[in-house]
């Protein structure tokens, strides 16, 4: 591989960089010819949803409605690669543990059924019905069914995949439904509903058209929702004031030139997108939304006591909201000193935010991992929520609370029963429309799951899509306690870690991908899923499947229960194995407020919105209002070291060219970096301070007292544009860093923008710089 290089990136996010990363990665998946045919059904009524990201699909597309990384995503999915039984029959798997993520997927798209065979330490072809029969048997033979099987799922899933999974789950005896969310926007669901009586967010693409200010927070929406710098694009040129806090520059927050206007990309200049770029300290936003907060209450204050006008809605205060008062009391006794120490800004900023934002009528608030991935992870989000509440801008047109959801399906998985916690769900209902009595009890999320099998409680891991092993934290402990379990069944499509770390028995399950035809006897089939706000549509593949051998996600769940439980008519497996719409009559009966006349509405140009009672002013909360929360304190993070000079604060990041564990290249183009993943990124202080140089090798190690060595060696520094004593390194090659205990208080969400690292050299023989810097 080429020498690493880190050269900064002066260029708008979009552009030509853009178009030529597309074009490069069409020809190495070997789709060139043949992706364009696929990619004109993308994200249209009538095709498929992207299967990267959950960005709102609009009702009126674009001829071209995707992005750089969404045309990853496709060709991912739709390479002409191919992982056969032979290229098993060639490497065993402890070979195998040695590649890397990249080379592990870009050997192509699963094609048939496999079983791990620990003789020869290799994976070997099964029939599906073997398969299919030795896992529930061994489901079956689990003797405490409360603890001893998981039932994980990645947010891809669609909504009757994950329907049928849930219902599985509790027919069997337990609600273990972990699922990716509970590493990502599970610190949404426990802080909005206390807040204001919904765990979704509450924005829609016309609110986006319509606001006048956003506020955005710890989102990348460069890499990670490029389509959504559409309509950031728009709101910029018409005035909007986009305002950013996040401890990087990240290049889709500051210029965007859109690759599919001729114009901008002939006059090459691109469009601003922020209008004040804050880089507040990672973990920060709690003292500093605190201060914008007190910014705004010092400016009603000091209008009122002039004889003006209010700042703040005092009218929506009274009649919608509960706990102001207190939070007002608790805002003016915070003090400054704190607040910018906190958070490492000045007070001026704050306030320069605050005077923005008493002067919009229409607010916005969006974020992503960097709020939600973090210890006071809850209070934070609820923090920004009271920030909007004082104005009045929740429940109007052009005005709401924007959590970016991250896997193209993770909110309508959830809406439609993967959870393990009973109260999200309506089991009173499924108890009726399928006779049974659902466990009741909370099951395991991610992290509880990882517990128990760290205390040797679970024995089948069932893990229908996603890489669990890899996404987790504390790999250096979590990977030997894998193999350990009973019986691991990976249903992925592309091989990765997880499938390489067999329990004493352990299967791949290679699946179609939503961008496939799905026929059964009854014909083609669709599937439907819900983007990020809250809109359901229709999914119709339109390739044929990477391999004759592979069967849908539905079929093989509806088999193995079919195996596995105890015969009940009111389950009709065989009928939803052939005709999905009849898994969409069982979801509107158990959902009807949201799902009546799915058949037809998912079809509806933009999908179809389920009801938001906040959009109404309707609070479904304890209080029958929305709510201030005042946190308790504003400490940022409980498990970070009170002092400790030495200790700096790792924040694990996406590159711009992965999805989560997927790894499609080694070149971080906004943050320009190339050929390499296994860097740090420093502030130029700190890496003097610690007596390190610019491209030397360094070990990193977790800061904690629980008496585990968890390190990383052989990371490379480069001086990066970042606050004084945070650090930042990629996810997952960082999640070994991460103790599994470090999470949001209330959530559970691993808390991976704040992992309490030291930093050492490598020694003298990788002083010498290992990475290029070319200044441009
Ligand atoms: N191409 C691509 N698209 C993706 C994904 C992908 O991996 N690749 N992943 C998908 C998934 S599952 C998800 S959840 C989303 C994730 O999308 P994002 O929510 O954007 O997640 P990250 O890239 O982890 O980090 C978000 C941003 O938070 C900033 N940040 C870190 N710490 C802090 C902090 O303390 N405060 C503030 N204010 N900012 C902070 C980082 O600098 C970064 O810009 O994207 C989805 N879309
Ligand atoms: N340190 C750190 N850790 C993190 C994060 C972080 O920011 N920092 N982010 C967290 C977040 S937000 C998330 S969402 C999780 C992600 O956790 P997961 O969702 O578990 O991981 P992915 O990497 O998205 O899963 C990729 C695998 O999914 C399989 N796959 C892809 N498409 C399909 C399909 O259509 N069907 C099936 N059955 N399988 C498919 C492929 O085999 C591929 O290898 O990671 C979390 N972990
Ligand atoms: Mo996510």
């Amino acid at each position: 591989m080429s020498k690493p290089i880190h050269s900064p990136y002066r260029l708008p996010a979009g552009g030509w960089g853009s178009a030529r990363s597309v074009g490069n990665i069409l020809r190495r998946e070997g789709v060139l010819g043949s992706a364009p045919v696929a990619l004109s059904r993308h994200n249209k009524v009538d095709g498929y949803q992207c299967n990267s990201c959950a960005w709102v699909k609009p009702a009126t597309p674009l001829p071209f409605e995707y992005c750089e990384n969404g045309v990853k995503a496709v060709a991912w999915e739709i390479t002409a690669h191919r992982c056969t039984p032979d290229f098993f029959s060639k490497h065993t798997v402890t070979e195998l543990r040695g590649w890397d993520e990249y080379a592990l997927e870009q050997a192509g798209r699963l094609t048939h059924p496999m079983r791990y065979d620990a003789g020869s330490d290799k994976y070997v072809p099964v029939s599906w019905g073997e398969a299919v029969d030795d896992i529930a048997h061994t489901l079956r033979a689990v003797e405490d069914k409360k603890n001893g099987a998981v039932f994980y799922s990645s947010g891809r899933l669609s909504n009757e995949g994950s329907y049928l999974y849930g219902l599985f789950a509790r027919l069997y005896g337990n609600n273990n439904l972990p699922d990716s969310s509970n590493m990502c926007h599970e610190t949404t669901s426990v802080a909005l509903p206390v807040s204001i009586g919904q765990g979704v967010g509450t924005v829609s693409l016309n609110d986006l058209a319509k606001a006048d200010c956003f506020l955005f927070f710890g989102q990348n929406p460069g890499s990670n929702s490029p389509r959504m710098l559409h309509p950031l694009q728009e709101a910029s040129r018409r005035g909007a004031r986009i305002i950013t806090y996040n401890p990087l520059r990240e290049r889709g927050l500051e210029r965007f030139l859109n690759p599919q206007s001729p114009a901008e990309m002939l006059s090459g200049k691109g469009t601003r997108i922020s209008s004040q770029y804050h880089q507040v300290k990672a973990g920060g936003d709690l003292a500093a939304l605190a201060g914008i907060c007190k910014a705004v209450l010092a400016t009603h204050d000091e209008a009122v006591s002039a004889g003006g006008a209010p700042v703040l809605d005092l009218d929506f205060l009274a009649v919608h909201t509960h706990g102001f008062e207190t939070f007002a009391n608790w805002l003016r006794a915070r003090n400054w000193d704190e607040l910018e120490r906190r958070s490492g800004l000045h007070r001026a900023e704050m306030e320069s935010t605050a005077a923005v934002y008493c002067r919009s009528n229409k607010v916005i608030g969006i974020y992503g991992m960097g709020l939600t991935q973090h210890r006071a992870g809850v209070e934070t989000v609820q923090m920004l929520v009271n920030l909007l509440l004082m104005r009045g801008n929740i429940g109007r047109e052009g005005a709401g609370i924007c959590p970016v959801r991250g896997h193209s399906n993770v909110q309508g998985q959830r809406t439609v029963g993967i959870t393990e916690r009973p109260e999200l769900f309506p089991l009173d209902r499924i108890a009726r429309q399928f006779e049974f009595e659902p466990p009741r009890e909370a099951g395991y999320n991610t992290v509880e799951a990882c517990e128990a099998i760290l205390d040797g409680k679970v024995d089948v891991f069932f893990m229908l899509g996603g890489n669990f092993v890899r996404a987790i934290p504390d790999h250096g402990r979590m990977e030997p306690a894998w193999r350990k379990l009973g019986l691991t069944v990976n249903v992925i499509t592309k091989l990765n870690r997880s499938a390489l770390l067999p329990g004493a028995k352990s299967y791949i399950l290679p699946v179609i991908g939503r961008i496939e035809a799905d026929r059964t006897a009854a014909g083609p089939q669709a599937l439907s899923m819900e983007d990020t706000s809250g809109c359901v549509h229709g999914n119709r593949g339109v390739r044929s499947p990477a391999s004759p051998h592979l069967i849908s996600e539905i079929r093989l769940i509806c088999e193995i229960a079919r195996k596995t439980l105890e015969p009940n008519p009111r389950v009709r497996w065989t009928e939803y194995e052939t005709d999905y719409a009849e898994i969409r009559k069982e979801i509107a009966e158990t959902l009807p407020e949201i799902f009546w006349d799915y058949e037809r509405r998912m079809w509806e140009p933009g999908g179809f919105q389920r009801d938001m009672p906040v959009n109404r002013r309707e609070w479904k909360t304890e209080t029958g209002r929305a709510n201030f929360v005042t946190p308790d304190a504003l400490e940022e993070d409980l498990d970070m070291p009170a002092s400790g000079y030495d200790v700096l604060r790792l924040m694990t990041l996406r590159s711009n060219d992965q999805f989560n564990t997927t790894v499609y290249g080694y070149d971080d183009r906004f943050r320009g970096i190339k050929n390499t993943r296994k860097v740090v990124l420093m502030n130029r202080s700190d890496i003097d301070r610690l007596g390190l140089r610019v491209g030397q090798a360094v070990t990193l190690r977790t800061v904690a007292e629980d008496g585990i060595d968890r390190h990383l060696s052989g990371m490379l520094v480069v001086a990066y544009d970042i606050p004084i004593g945070c650090i930042g390194g990629y996810y997952p090659e960082c999640n070994v860093l991460m103790p599994i205990w470090h999470y949001a208080v209330g959530s559970k969400t691993p808390a991976a923008k704040s992992i309490p690292v030291t930093i050492h050299s490598d020694g003298d023989a990788v002083l010498e710089p290992q990475l290029d810097y070319e200044a441009v």
